[in-house]
């Protein structure tokens, strides 16, 4: 209803965002080449003086209308040095008599103090950083802020010396000095043109590291981490990753840094977790500081992706980049799959994927699945900011890894290349990606291109026919419906399967419409209903299905239990064993659940739990995977498994499924426990981690168990890093243990100087299984150490509890989306950009049991009835209330 207000114009165009559509991109009709700022930084306030160089398009009678952002002050406006007429709107700033071209001076005036959005400049601590994109770039002088207007950078920083001794900007330093009564200045220069939401400047009181990379073809960067000097010692991961990027670019796909220079900022007050401003990357302090006291090892895992993603962006993202927002994949996807690809390769590539699954499975698939269901390239959005999705990453990610399985890694690194040599320094859009990889490979991705504009989590069915000695394996996709999408086509994806024998051998029978390779036999799958021929296959041998996770996809078969026991033992891919464990799993949990809502007893067979018997033989396990394969699906995901969600019942056969495990297996555990303590001090190596890794999984189990008290406690007062640390306080916050109040206010006591660590407090309890959690959350949100201020301190509380913790979350009480509404409503006013990405749990109520369905629609209508409610967290409640 309100597109249709809006595009005509109406009252409501003033008041709130236009709904804007990728059908009615047009190019930009204000050109700048080349800008010159000036910034003037003071505790009250900050003068920016723009000067640009453009050229204009259309009709050159018509107004220059440029994107101004709401916090800004118009000082003055003039063209070729002759003051102005100009006027301002609510998100524009009209110039008249701006003619065909020439230069645009703009004095704008800001309050960097105030700005609680953290987008455009603002201050975190005592320091000045900016964060342009999506739309930042308005808030610091009137442009056309759009990804297709490139301009080469000059920038002024000039600031008090003692409280901003550092003055940071994108490029080059060329100039910097003294200015009288205790300023100073420094100068910049980039020389690649960018787009505005790349540009960065920093001024502050920070310390640094340095070290230096010399690139492939001899180039000597120098690298720097700016961080608060208390800082600086937990900085030298980071800086290894950094390295190793670098390195990984230049052999994977032989694209080496550009710059002399590239530096890195750590923030503590960030939206995201990092952006990749050229030449100036600004991080979140929890992506890029790790050391053994502050952080955990999956942190050190996650800092050395999120380095090289942003690393990774210099050439997905900066050198070539987006023409408008609608492609934001084209960047995104495609910079997550070469992190995942990077990561892969710097550690366990097995384990990688398994993560990068769940991620999908647990925050991407029911999105997909419900009220803000979007295609990976939207076609329409109100606010940009809501578009920063799992989807758009992390499904882009996917349908990149599709291309390069459909079209193998050397054609993939060929259209990498041709991609490079047509587009470098351009703004474009996925189509030109796909089409550099059709041409590099001469396959046709017509139909493969749905991908892009269909959304939804397609569900593959997917059984076997016996006639004779051959089998006949068919499989049929279907789509669900999503908002504004009723109807869907088939996909084009690659289905990769393979056979093992009863012997427990791989075989690799002759198929027809497909293609052994190396890890498996390659199937496309292109219809709606498709069936493949193999032929000759021995009687008893079982499909390995949907090998390395092929396609995004659900998939149902017709795989018996001890189809599933088999595979778990020897299926040679680790997805595709990991995941008959899984649905082993899913299989009892669900059926627990089931009898529980019945009032049944619970059923006799325990799949899962007798097939783990098999894992505690098999003594060649890797570590690291034995504990991938013991990990139960979580509560999320399996909730999206449930017709209808009872996420008390759910979570209680969870329970129970642990509970069994560790009554069984008990004596095995408590060995293998025993046996992977460390004997020597910490260690960051694969073998410590993987050995940590599985030590702290049996913990959690042990804990269920007569003596856990002790055990834990004795864990916690043991642990000389994080990971221990935090797996013994994690197993104590679920737990009543005497010893509980004693350990969690330990460790407040010892974190409360670290805020990263202070972070992991409050997430701890928050994703507490503790049956009173939604009344600690309560408490903990008014204490003294939270702040609605800091996107880091509201996630860890906020977040943990409504995303991670969906039993507390869905408290019969209904208080849990009271909380969360309520807290939505505070933030909005502080930073709607946070206050929005809050949204989503609530939104899920289409699937949830009906007493708790009618809480959640009230909670959003609660939201909705504030009448000064952003256009952030508007467009996102208003979706989920029509679900
Ligand atoms: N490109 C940034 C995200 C910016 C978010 C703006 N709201 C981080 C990244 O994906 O690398
Ligand atoms: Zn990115």
């Amino acid at each position: 209803m309100m597109d249709q207000a809006v595009r005509n114009g109406t009252e409501a165009q003033a008041e709130h965002k236009v709904e804007i559509f990728l059908a009615d991109y047009e190019p930009p009709k204000t050109v700048v080449t080349d800008i010159r700022l000036v910034f003037c930084l003071f505790d009250t306030h900050a003068d920016i003086t723009a000067t640009s160089t453009f050229t204009r398009n259309g009709d050159l009678a018509a107004p220059m209308v440029l994107d101004a952002g709401d916090m800004l002050e118009i000082v003055s406006v003039k063209l070729d040095g002759v003051a102005a007429r100009h006027s301002r709107g609510k998100r524009t700033l009209t110039v008249e008599g701006a003619g065909a071209g020439g230069t645009l001076e703009i004095v704008t005036r800001i309050k960097p103090q105030d700005n609680t959005k953290l987008e455009g400049l603002y201050r975190s601590g005592g320091m000045f950083c900016t964060q342009c994109e999506a739309e930042g770039f308005r808030q610091i002088t009137a442009f056309p802020d759009r990804p297709d207007v490139m301009a080469r950078y000059a920038v002024r920083i000039e600031a008090d010396k003692a409280s901003c001794p550092v003055l940071l900007s994108n490029g080059n330093p060329v100039a910097s000095g003294g200015l009288g009564e205790g300023r100073h200045f420094a100068e910049w220069e980039d020389p690649f043109p960018k787009p505005s939401y790349l540009f960065a400047l920093v001024a502050g009181d920070l310390g640094h590291i340095t070290d230096h990379f010399t690139t492939a073809s001899g180039r000597r960067v120098t690298l720097n981490i700016y961080a608060d000097p208390r800082d600086l010692d937990k900085c030298d991961h980071a800086m290894e990753s950094l390295k190793r990027s670098m390195r990984w670019d230049e052999e994977v796909y032989g694209l080496e840094y550009d710059l002399d220079l590239f530096n890195i900022v750590a923030v503590g007050d960030f939206n995201m977790g990092a952006m990749e401003n050229k030449g100036l990357n600004v991080f979140n302090t929890k992506c890029v500081l790790a050391s053994p006291e502050t952080a955990t090892d999956r942190d050190y895992d996650s800092v050395e992706g999120i380095i090289g993603h942003e690393y990774f962006h210099n050439w997905t993202g900066n050198r070539v980049t987006c023409r408008d927002w609608f492609q934001l994949s084209l960047k995104e996807g495609l910079t997550v799959f070469r992190d995942q690809e990077f990561s892969a390769d710097m550690g366990s590539r097995a384990v990688k994927r398994l993560d990068d699954v769940r991620i999908l499975r647990s925050h991407q698939f029911p999105e997909d699945g419900g009220p803000l269901a979007h295609p990976v390239r939207p076609d329409r959005y109100v606010e940009i900011n809501n578009f920063y999705t799992v989807t758009v990453y992390n499904k882009g990610a996917e349908v990149i890894r599709m291309m390069h399985r459909l079209i193998g890694a050397e054609a993939f690194r060929k259209g990498m290349d041709l991609y490079f040599a047509r587009h470098d320094g351009q703004a474009v859009t996925c189509d030109d990606f796909a089409a550099a990889m059709a041409d590099a490979s001469g396959k046709d991705l017509s139909q493969f291109k749905r991908w892009y504009s269909q959304a939804g989590t397609p569900v593959l069915s997917v059984s076997r026919a016996r006639t004779g000695n051959d089998v006949i394996v068919t499989i049929e996709q279907e789509t669900a419906p999503t908002p504004g999408q009723p109807v869907k086509e088939p996909f084009h994806m690659p289905f990769l399967m393979g056979w093992v024998a009863t012997d427990g051998q791989a075989i690799t029978p002759v198929v027809t419409g497909g293609d052994w390779r190396e890890d498996g036999c390659l199937l496309e799958v292109r219809e709606g209903r498709q069936s493949f021929t193999f032929k000759d296959v021995p009687e008893g041998a079982v499909p390995s299905l949907l090998r390395g996770f092929s396609a995004p996809v659900r998939l149902k078969s017709d795989l018996t239990r001890e189809d599933l026991a088999f595979l778990l033992r020897y299926d040679s891919d680790p997805f595709a064993r990991w995941e008959a464990a899984q649905t082993l799993a899913r299989d009892q949990v669900l059926g627990v659940t089931a009898a529980l809502i019945e009032g049944r007893n619970a059923p006799a067979d325990t799949p899962f739990s007798d097939a783990v018997e098999s894992l505690f033989a098999d003594k060649a396990l890797d570590p690291a995977f034995l504990a991938e394969l013991l990990t139960l699906p979580g509560e999320v995901e399996l909730g999206q498994m449930m017709e209808v969600l009872e996420p008390g019942h759910l979570h209680e056969a969870r329970e129970a499924t642990l509970n069994d495990l560790a009554t069984r297996y008990e004596a095995e555990m408590r060995a293998r426990y025993d046996s992977l303590r460390p004997k020597g001090g910490y260690k960051q190596d694969g073998a410590a981690r993987a050995a940590r890794r599985l030590a702290n999984l049996l913990l959690q189990f042990l804990a269920r168990r007569p003596g856990g008290d002790a055990l834990v406690k004795a864990h916690y007062e043991a642990a000389d890093n994080m990971t221990d640390r935090i797996a013994a306080l994690s197993a104590v916050s679920d737990s009543d243990f005497a010893c509980r109040g004693a350990i969690l206010a330990d460790f407040y006591e010892r974190s409360k100087d670290e805020p990263l660590v202070l972070d992991k407090w409050f997430a701890v309890q928050a994703t507490s299984r503790r049956g009173d959690t939604v009344q600690k959350v309560r408490e903990l949100s008014r204490h003294p150490a939270f702040t609605l201020k800091n996107p880091n301190r509201l996630r860890s509380l906020v977040s943990s509890f409504t995303m991670l913790n969906q039993a507390g979350f869905h408290d019969p009480s209904g208080q849990g989306y009271r909380f969360l509404a309520e807290t939505i409503l505070a933030v909005d006013k502080i930073n709607p950009l946070i206050a929005a990405r809050l949204v989503a749990p609530l939104g899920r109520w289409a699937r949830v049991e009906p007493a708790r369905q009618a809480m959640m629609l009230d909670s959003l209508r609660f939201i909705l009835d504030e009448p000064k409610l952003s256009d952030d967290v508007r467009e996102l409640a208003a979706k989920s209330l029509k679900g």
